[in-house]
């Protein structure tokens, strides 16, 4: 059986599927670390996991233009040779937070909460400079094809692409990471090693990294073609056309409330304030810029204290963890229960989306609209 060699996984992990192996970690513990615990880190695996032998490793480099092609191969210990580079960056699958957006309409696709995403510090070779040393020139056509190593029962395997030019520019700090946090890559997460593409969405960062082609069309495979895909709140399955849309790379501002989780009871503080904490993010390397908070459906917000980062925007990869006290009203004291709002303002000044009726799409990505929790008031 393909699925003999599954490595164990910590026990809070609450897998959304088995087979293949979908986890994130309890909501209410994300917030509590800037850097995700390696063994807490959400996993989304498409496919069986690959058992790979270090020392049988190999990562071919394919460069096709127009008028020569070039082919290198790398074992592991060539890639830790290279200049270590070290990025933050948080990891976020395309359907983190889905579930939301399937109470207003059923969508395809795995139930995830807001646990689909973790921060992690990542080091590996920089990509641009394994690129620079084959002799690769930037050319706005070209596009960077991953292939991991997992073979679906065709056996093709896992592939996804990137533009060339975020794979050459060194502000976009993409590498090929051996090290997550300081430790060797676990197996579920890419061991021995995986394309981290900062800023872009999780299904381009390609674990158990086999291969990669410079060429001048994307990866045609399932994920990059006919998935990871926005489309109309009107596209229905008899009328979606997968050829007509862009393949999501960038994410859109999001953030999420990790605590209190939903239906807690939450005690009012002796200045009658209650605390929320979550996490923000932005793709394309947009700091997070502010984070508003209200209990009171819109009529008064309050601004979250931010940790993150002190990095340039355009370069800021990892999350921000955010802190707010909300002060509770007698009113809603006595009323025992409340919903609380929040949404992330990025350094472009774009904001999440109010509601998801208006984001709804049927593949259930890109689900970004303001988190809002339910309560219940204690004294
Ligand atoms: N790479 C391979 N080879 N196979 C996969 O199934 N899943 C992708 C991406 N890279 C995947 C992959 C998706 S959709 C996401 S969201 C991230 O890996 C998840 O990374 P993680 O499991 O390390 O959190
Ligand atoms: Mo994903």
């Amino acid at each position: 059986s393909p699925w003999a060699q599954e490595p164990k996984r910590h026990a809070l992990l609450k897998p959304a599927s088995k087979r293949p192996f979908n986890a994130e970690p309890p909501i209410g513990m994300l917030a509590d670390k800037f850097y995700t615990p390696n063994e807490l880190f959400y996993v989304r695996n498409h496919l069986p996991v690959p058992s790979i032998n270090p020392d049988e490793y190999e990562l071919e480099l394919v460069v096709e233009l127009s008028n020569a092609q070039s082919n290198r191969t790398f074992n592991l210990d060539d890639i830790q040779k290279m200049p270590k580079h070290t990025v933050t960056a948080a990891i976020m699958c395309g359907g983190n937070r889905r579930s939301e957006m399937t109470r207003i309409k059923p969508v395809k696709g795995l139930s995830w909460g807001p646990g689909a995403v973790g921060n992690a510090k990542w080091s590996g070779a920089r990509l641009c400079d394994v690129l620079q040393a084959q002799g690769v020139q930037p050319d706005e056509r070209l596009h960077v094809i991953f292939e991991g190593a997992d073979l679906d029962p065709t056996a093709h395997p896992y592939g996804a692409s990137i533009p060339l030019s975020k794979a050459l520019d060194p502000r976009g700090d993409v590498v090929l990471a051996y090290e997550m946090n300081d430790q060797p890559l676990s197996r579920d997460h890419g061991y021995p090693i995986r394309a981290i593409v900062p800023g872009t969405v999780g299904a381009r960062n390609v674990k158990w990294l086999t291969r990669i082609v410079v060429t001048d069309s994307e990866s045609d495979s399932h994920w990059q073609q006919n998935d990871y895909k926005g489309f109309s709140p009107s596209t229905d399955w008899d009328t979606v056309d997968f050829s007509l849309a862009q393949a999501i790379q960038a994410m859109p501002v999001t953030s999420a409330i990790c605590t209190p989780m939903p239906e807690e009871r939450v005690k009012v503080d002796k200045d009658g304030c209650i605390t929320v904490r979550g996490y923000a993010w932005s793709g394309g390397g947009r700091r997070i810029e502010r984070v508003d908070l209200t209990s009171d459906a819109g009529k008064t917000w309050h601004v979250a204290q931010l940790e993150q980062e002190n990095l340039p925007d355009g370069r800021h990869y990892g999350w921000s963890l955010w802190t707010a006290r909300l002060p509770i009203s007698a009113d809603q004291q006595k009323e025992q229960h409340m919903e609380i709002w929040a949404k992330a303002v990025d350094s472009s000044y774009n904001v999440q989306p109010e509601a998801f009726e208006n984001i709804w799409n049927l593949r259930g990505v890109l689900a970004n609209a303001y988190h809002k929790v339910k309560v219940k008031l204690s004294q």
